[in-house]
C-alpha cells in the first residue's frame, strides 16, 4: 500500500473506533444514572467500579486475523463483537443480575447476546455474566447502533479473573496442571465467598428494616 491508502485506512479505522468510543459513552451514562438513582433509593452502592476500553486497533488487527474475518469494516462490525468493552463489578450477585435487568430493559438497548458464566462457569472456574447489546449513537448523518459487550461480576469474580488472566499470558496459554487444578479450586472458594456475602448482606438489610419498623 502507499503512505496516501495507509493513511486513508488509519482515518477510516480511527472514524470507525470513534463510533465505539461513543457507544460506551452511552452505556457508560445509562450505569451511572442507575447507581445514583439506587444510592438515593436503597442507601448504597451497587457498584464498586466501572472500566471500559476501546480495542486498539493492533489488537483488532490481530483478532482480525486470529477469527479469519475480512478487512472490510461491515465484517469487522458484525463479528468482532467486544470492540467496546465495559466491566461493572458489583458487590453481590444479587446486583449483578439486577444491574444486567436494569440496563437491557431500557427500551434503547437491544440485547443481541447473553452468556451466563455465573449459572454455568467455563471448566477452568470462570464466572461472569456477559451481555452483547446495542445502544444507538446519534451522529450527524442519523443514529448508528453500536454493539457494546458488558461484562457484569462480583468483586471476588474480578479478583480471580485477573489473576487467571495474568496466569494464562504468562504461560503463553499452557498453564501447568497443577496450577489449572488451584485456580479451579480458587474459583470455587471465590464462590462460597459470594454466596456467603449475599447472605450476611440479607441479614444486615432484614435486621436494619425491623429495626426501623420497631
Ligand atoms: P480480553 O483481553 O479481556 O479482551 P470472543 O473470543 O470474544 O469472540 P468468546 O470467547 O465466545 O468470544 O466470548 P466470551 O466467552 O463472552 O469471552 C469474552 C471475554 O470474556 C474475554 O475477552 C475476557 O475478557 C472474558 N473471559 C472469557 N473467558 C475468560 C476466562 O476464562 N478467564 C478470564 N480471565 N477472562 C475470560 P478476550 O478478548 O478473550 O480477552
Amino acid at each position: 500500500a502507499t503512505p496516501d491508502q495507509v493513511r486513508a485506512w488509519r482515518r477510516e479505522i480511527q472514524r470507525f473506533l470513534l463510533q465505539y468510543e461513543f457507544g460506551l459513552r452511552e452505556i457508560d451514562t445509562k450505569l451511572s444514572i442507575l447507581r445514583d438513582e439506587f444510592l438515593e433509593l436503597h442507601d448504597y452502592n451497587p457498584i464498586e467500579h466501572v472500566s471500559s476500553r476501546v480495542k486498539s486497533p493492533e489488537s483488532l488487527l490481530e483478532k482480525i486475523a486470529r477469527k479469519g474475518v475480512s478487512h472490510d469494516l461491515d465484517a469487522v462490525r458484525e463479528h468482532i463483537t467486544d470492540i467496546a468493552g465495559i466491566r461493572v463489578t458489583c458487590a453481590f450477585v444479587s446486583d449483578v443480575y439486577r444491574l444486567f435487568d436494569l440496563l437491557t430493559r431500557q427500551d434503547d438497548v437491544t440485547v443481541q447476546t447473553v452468556k451466563d458464566y455465573i449459572a454455568s462457569p467455563k471448566a477452568n472456574g470462570y464466572q461472569s455474566l456477559h451481555a452483547i447489546v446495542t445502544v444507538p449513537v446519534f451522529l450527524s448523518s442519523g443514529a448508528v447502533p453500536v454493539p457494546v459487550e458488558v461484562q457484569f461480576r462480583t468483586v471476588a469474580m474480578d479478583f480471580w479473573a485477573s489473576l487467571e488472566h495474568k496466569i494464562y499470558y504468562k504461560y503463553r496459554r499452557a498453564v501447568p496442571t497443577a496450577l489449572i487444578d488451584e485456580l479451579r479450586e480458587a474459583a470455587d472458594t471465590a464462590a462460597e465467598m459470594d454466596a456467603r456475602m449475599e447472605r450476611l448482606h440479607r441479614q444486615v438489610r432484614a435486621d436494619t428494616a425491623h429495626a426501623e419498623q420497631r
